[in-house]
């Protein structure tokens, strides 16, 4: 299984009631002969010789898809989409198959694993396909298409075909770029890659939408959400009340970076609405501004060190950032990474052939072979990001002695999260350890350091939270493809304040410029991983005896610390994520006040800074209205 991409989806499956909708499936269960002749009922034994013998079915034909999909997202060929994508299509046949066959136990009293287990079954496919087989090649080659559309994509300065540039080398430059029309040339180079996406992400919507319905869903959208152990409509008022949480940190944030970028760039920064450009934020999706917090530091405090030119001026090489990371999980106590990790890891950009550059932890085999796949630079970033992919790769090895439907994230947030917890210990004094800085700051860099934070982290959270709401809306249809993208900018003003630097029309399809749309990746997991981690890293401090301001808290070394993170990651999937937030935190409910608590100080501080400053920005008219 691997985060992220297609085929991962197959695993993502949580405990839920079964959908009243799935009763709808008798229609479609396919004839066998045991149909024909009056079948002796099925017995308990019956259903778990059918789960041992699905768990290993479904094990070793996820390898195989595993292995194609490794080719092809490193090595992108014509040959190689078409190998991925029948891979995915002979493993959604088999789980589909095999969703249809468990209906037959349903009315029978089965152990609690073994229950879980045929839920786990049913409700775990996010990329479903439609039965007929035509349509569900057609619906694998296309998703193969756009995962491979989006890796092959290049922006080419000038129109000279011997310059291109690849997201990896371009989003160094919208970090590090300052003049407004360059970056506005950038933004619109590289968006550009979205537009031939669109009539295939159209059909694949619908396709996906279609293999939904077969299993009785309402749509993909309702298919995605009721991984949650609640149903979908609990899951969206979940949402809904974290957003509510955490909405106020963003707008006193978005006040204060908005009145930093009119300083510096007067007219190219203003607009009458209130809303902030979007290539101004020193991210190509406006989704993180940590790397603009030059421009937006107060006068008394700048950032008291520059993690992305030190690394630079060590020329530190893709392997010593992860072993950086790997330092980090070891000093809790978890193991080095295998030596095939070395071997079979991409960690950088190969120089003579296509590749998937967006950065994913995949777990070949379900057991040890556990890689990265990124083409990382030296940049603050990336040292966050080893870490995020690290804490997957730790998820997947803890839960390797769960049964195959086990293995898994307690939910997808809970897999995003565990590396960003861990990403939050790198204060000043761990860096000090590490050797990268001479000086710990003094506590009056507290406030420059959490603004740099919370460019990544709050800024963040309105980005996460619109991204499937955009999909929501396509997969209900709710959104036509002829309103792709406009109903995809009415989310980025809403949620984000955030405009495009230059007019965009329906001949655009900006989503297709975000990996996750073509890559089929759900995105709410990040919105929910911005709240848990937080949740989580709490928890590893009060473990490791800390007490103190949250924010200066770094368990490195701590023992207990990674005795409590392991004992959360080793259950995977076993029980319902409330289940497993409880051992890691105590407490059942996913819930911001970790993450207000931590920003508490800035909050202050935001507030008095936005004193006399109008907050908030102005939505044009609603072009679905
Ligand atoms: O996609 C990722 C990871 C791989 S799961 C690099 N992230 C989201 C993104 O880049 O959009 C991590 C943060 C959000
Ligand atoms: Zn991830």
């Amino acid at each position: 299984m691997f985060y992220s991409s297609i085929a991962m989806n197959f695993k993502l499956r949580t405990l839920m009631p079964v959908l009243p909708a799935l009763a709808g499936l008798l229609l479609f269960v396919p004839t066998t002969p045991a149909q024909s002749a009056p079948a002796a009922k099925p017995t308990v034994a019956d259903a778990l010789t059918f789960i041992a013998s699905a768990e290993k079915e479904l094990g070793d034909m996820s390898v195989y898809a595993n292995r194609a999909q490794w080719v092809e997202e490193t090595y992108i060929t014509d040959d190689t989409i078409a190998l991925v994508a029948e891979a995915n299509d002979r493993l959604i046949a088999r789980e589909t198959a095999l969703i249809y066959e468990a209906r037959k136990f349903d009315g029978l009293t089965l152990p609690p694993d073994a229950r879980r287990k045929l839920l786990l079954l049913k409700l775990g496919i996010a990329l479903a396909a439609p039965q007929d087989p035509a349509l569900r090649a057609e619906t694998t080659q296309k998703a193969a298409q756009l995962d491979a559309a989006y890796g092959r994509g290049r922006y080419c300065p000038d129109a000279n075909p011997d310059h291109c540039l690849g997201i990896d080398e371009l989003e160094p430059l919208m970090a590090q770029n300052r003049d407004p029309k360059e970056l506005a040339a950038l933004w619109a180079g590289w968006h550009a890659v979205g537009k031939p996406m669109r009539g295939d992400y159209a059909r694949l919507a619908e396709l996906s939408n279609q293999g939904a319905r077969e299993l009785g869903y309402a749509d993909t959208g309702a298919l995605w959400r009721s991984q949650y152990d609640m149903t979908p409509e609990e899951f969206q008022a979940e949402i809904e009340r974290l957003w509510r949480q955490v909405e106020p940190l963003y707008r006193e944030l978005h006040t204060y970076v908005r009145r930093k970028l009119i300083e510096k760039y007067g007219d190219d920064a203003r607009r009458p609405d209130g809303m902030i450009p979007g290539h101004l934020l020193g991210n190509m999706w406006a989704q993180e501004w940590g790397n603009i917090y030059d421009v937006v530091a107060p006068p008394s405090g700048p950032m008291p060190y520059d993690l992305g030119a030190i690394l630079k001026a060590r020329n530190t090489d893709p392997q010593q950032l992860v072993r950086y990371g790997e330092g980090f999980y070891k000093s809790l106590g978890f193991d080095p990474l295998p030596e095939s990790f070395w071997k079979r890891s991409m960690l950088a950009h190969p120089r003579d052939r296509d590749v998937v550059c967006h950065a994913s932890a995949w777990d070949i085999d379900n057991q040890r072979d556990v890689r990265i796949k990124a083409c990382f630079q030296p940049t603050a970033d990336d040292f966050v990001t080893v870490h995020h992919e690290l804490g997957h790769n730790y998820y997947q090895m803890a839960y390797r002695n769960q049964p195959y439907f086990f293995q898994n994230g307690a939910n997808d947030g809970f897999h995003e999260a565990i590396g960003d917890s861990i990403a939050l210990n790198v204060t000043p004094v761990y860096l000090k350890k590490l050797g990268l800085i001479n000086e710990v700051p003094p506590e009056s860099a507290d406030i420059p350091l959490l603004l740099h934070t919370a460019l990544d982290k709050i800024a963040f959270l309105p980005f996460g939270l619109l991204i499937d709401k955009w999909r929501w809306q396509v997969y209900s249809g709710q959104v036509t493809p002829e309103h792709y993208n406009s109903a995809w900018w009415a989310l980025r003003e809403k949620y984000q304040g955030v405009a495009p630097p230059v007019a965009r029309t329906e001949a655009d399809f900006d989503p297709g410029a975000k990996y996750h749309i073509p890559g089929n990746v759900p995105y709410m997991r990040y919105f929910l991983a911005r709240v848990y981690q937080f949740q989580f890293y709490r928890a590893m401090c009060q473990a490791a005896g800390y007490k103190g301001p949250l924010n200066r808290c770094s368990v490195y070394g701590s023992k207990e610390a990674g005795a409590r993170l392991n004992a959360m990651l080793a259950m995977g999937q076993s029980k319902p994520w409330p289940e497993a937030l409880k051992v890691m935190t105590g407490s059942d409910k996913a819930d911001a006040s970790a993450i207000v608590e931590y920003f508490q100080p800035l909050l202050d501080w935001l507030k008095e800074q936005n004193k006399g400053e109008k907050e908030g920005w102005t939505l044009p008219a609603d072009p679905l209205k």
